[in-house]
């Protein structure tokens, strides 16, 4: 789905402000139809906000169901033809939504923007009653999956199998846009580069168009190439290109009729090959984290001035990349990533997809992970319907590099092969010009993993000295490097990189002993990771886990919070942070970005 922007034929009006809510308790909203009036007994709520923690009641921080958002809009008028949409830029994880009494658009996937076309719906001038039921819970049939029980003292629970918190509302933006209604519906731009030429590649859809022209315009709107059809190349002479660390950005003004879209793009190429990640030619190695959408108060919320402050600690430390663990992030966010020159690896929802890790006294109860009961043939389409939206969302990005189609998912057995194996090959199809792959839990080590050869890269999340050999990194160190040995054997030519690794640390805490939680551990566990990592040149990429602590599941794993920041999540640095950072400036300045 294209994102909104605004051009000489499109207006875009924000709904973000202060909505009214209310909690579904009863699940009688729907069957009521709490759309067809004002909520009876609605709250102020932010939009763009999880709901969980703004206000101080424990019965909306823990509400499993629907919730319940409405405001009044005033509808623009319109130009001759003109059509009017809503978009949600994210409901999590799933919504219906109204305009007055009439449904326009439902949605499920949490992380991900949807929209409608209400102008048969509005009067325009007139004031109409926008209402969004958003649906918190996750099933088998979800991705990520969960499930609800209600326990013995009648209390409804959502379970889930992943360790970050289940924060939930309008996470993102709403507006109203404007268009014509021959409009740009779609753009797809591939890049090449030919000498010092960039070739540029577009495909657009704009259904009804008599006449579609693009024009290619520098950084400083300077038009450098131009074409005509819907489908075509051009050519772009002494191109910039986009380069980690160096952000140019090109537009493609895409002109269908009377629409005009400006779409951003950055002209580089992607490859696997040796064992090395090459980014317009030449190895990259990935300097970062895996992160998360999570701060005080607002939880996931996007918000500007935490993502410029989070870009800002990250360019800070030289990292020069992130994996947007473990769902698509804001749009906002892919955007910055693109302009600031950040290499970003592109990851689904697909998390807690392994009941090996669940399970057991410490976990609750045990699940097979790929049944007809679990995850199964129906799970698998969702997940596919989520890649392709994925991919339609993000196709343009420069930073994206890559797509991580699941993170930590069972894949030692021939089930998840099965499972697996077609939406490999949906990705390649929904984009043939990026590498897949997919993240690796510590369960399926080489002499075990089914899965391997599918995907272009190694991804792998390694906790030696946190979950495993706990306060012991020689003989993590051991084991670790037994098992870097054991993929160059299973996956040869393959670039590995490390994707999570990182010990749970208190900031403050320090240890004469480096025992773990410490901040002298965290350090230590690093060292150990790195001084592996810099013998091996086929690791290109090291990303710990995680950049700030992040809120979680409650439960005995975790002591307010998952602690595995290398800031706390109030973004203050721990002792670590000032360690990277001379590593990965000093990598900085020797690699060039
Ligand atoms: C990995 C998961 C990540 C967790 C991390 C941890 O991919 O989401 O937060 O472990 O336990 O298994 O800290």
């Amino acid at each position: 789905m294209l994102r909104i922007r605004r051009s000489a034929s499109r207006t875009i009006h924000n709904l973000d402000g202060i909505w009214d809510f209310q909690l579904d308790a009863a699940g009688a909203g729907l069957d009521d139809r709490w759309f067809a009036a004002a909520l009876a007994d609605a709250r102020p709520m932010p939009v763009p906000s999880s709901f969980n923690d703004v206000t101080v009641e424990s019965e909306i921080h823990d509400h499993v169901g629907h919730v319940w958002y409405q405001r009044d809009v005033i509808a623009p008028r319109l130009l001759d033809g003109e059509r009017l949409f809503v978009r949600f830029a994210a409901a999590t994880h799933a919504a219906t939504v109204w305009v007055g009494d009439v449904e326009v658009v439902s949605h499920i996937g949490g992380y991900l923007p949807f929209e409608a076309d209400i102008t048969d719906h509005v009067t325009p001038g007139g004031t109409f009653r926008l209402t969004a039921a958003v649906d918190n819970r996750l099933s088998w049939q979800t991705i990520p999956p969960g499930y609800t029980e209600t326990d013995e003292v009648g209390r409804l629970h959502q379970r889930y199998f992943h360790d970050f918190y289940n924060y939930a509302g309008l996470h993102r933006s709403v507006d109203l846009y404007t268009r014509p209604a021959v409009a740009v519906t779609d753009v797809t731009i591939t890049t090449d580069i030919d000498g010092t030429a960039g070739i540029v590649r577009y495909d657009v859809e704009a259904e009804g168009a008599s006449d579609v022209t693009v024009r290619v315009l520098d950084a400083d709107g300077a038009e450098v190439a131009a074409g005509e059809g819907a489908i075509g190349e051009v050519r772009v002479d002494d191109a910039q290109l986009w380069q980690p660390g160096r952000g140019y950005l090109y537009t493609l003004e895409v002109t269908a009729d009377d629409d005009v879209y400006p779409q951003p793009f950055g002209i580089r190429t992607v490859e696997v090959q040796d064992s090395q990640f090459l980014i317009n030619g030449e190895p990259f190695y990935f300097r970062g984290y895996g992160r998360h959408e999570d701060n005080l108060v607002r939880g996931k919320g996007h918000d500007d001035v935490m993502m410029v402050h989070d870009f800002e600690l990250m360019k800070w430390q030289g990292a020069n990349s992130f994996r947007t663990s473990h769902y698509p992030y804001a749009e906002e966010v892919m955007d910055y990533a693109d302009r600031e020159g950040f290499v970003v690896i592109d990851e689904t929802a697909a998390v807690g997809m392994n009941m090996g890790l669940s399970g057991g006294i410490f976990s609750g109860e045990a699940h097979t992970t790929f049944s007809p009961e679990t995850i199964n043939d129906e799970t698998q389409k969702v997940h596919e319907a989520h890649i392709r939206e994925l991919i339609a969302r993000d196709k343009n990005h420069p930073c994206v590099v890559l797509w991580s189609i699941a993170n930590e998912p069972e894949t030692n057995t021939d089930i998840s092969r099965e499972y697996f194996e077609p939406l490999v090959a949906a990705t390649h199809d929904a984009d043939p010009s990026r590498p897949v792959g997919y993240v690796n839990v510590m369960l399926s080590t080489p002499d075990k993993e089914k899965v391997a050869d599918l995907y272009d890269v190694v991804m792998l999340n390694r906790y030696y000295g946190w979950y495993w050999q706990n306060d012991n990194l020689p003989l993590g160190e051991k084991l670790m490097r037994e098992e870097i040995d054991g993929w160059l054997e299973l996956a040869p030519g393959k670039p590995i990189l490390f994707t999570e690794y990182g010990p749970d640390t208190l900031g403050g805490l320090r240890d004469l002993h480096s025992r773990p939680w410490s901040e002298d551990y965290q350090i230590a566990f690093f060292d150990m990771y790195h001084r592996v990592f810099d013998d091996y040149p086929e690791i290109v990429g090291e990303q710990m886990w995680n950049f700030a602590d992040f809120q979680t599941v409650p439960g005995i794993m975790r002591v307010g919070g998952n602690k595995k920041g290398m800031f706390e999540r109030d973004r203050a640095p721990k002792a670590t942070a000032y360690h990277i950072r001379n590593r990965w400036q000093a990598m900085r300045e020797a690699q060039g970005s």
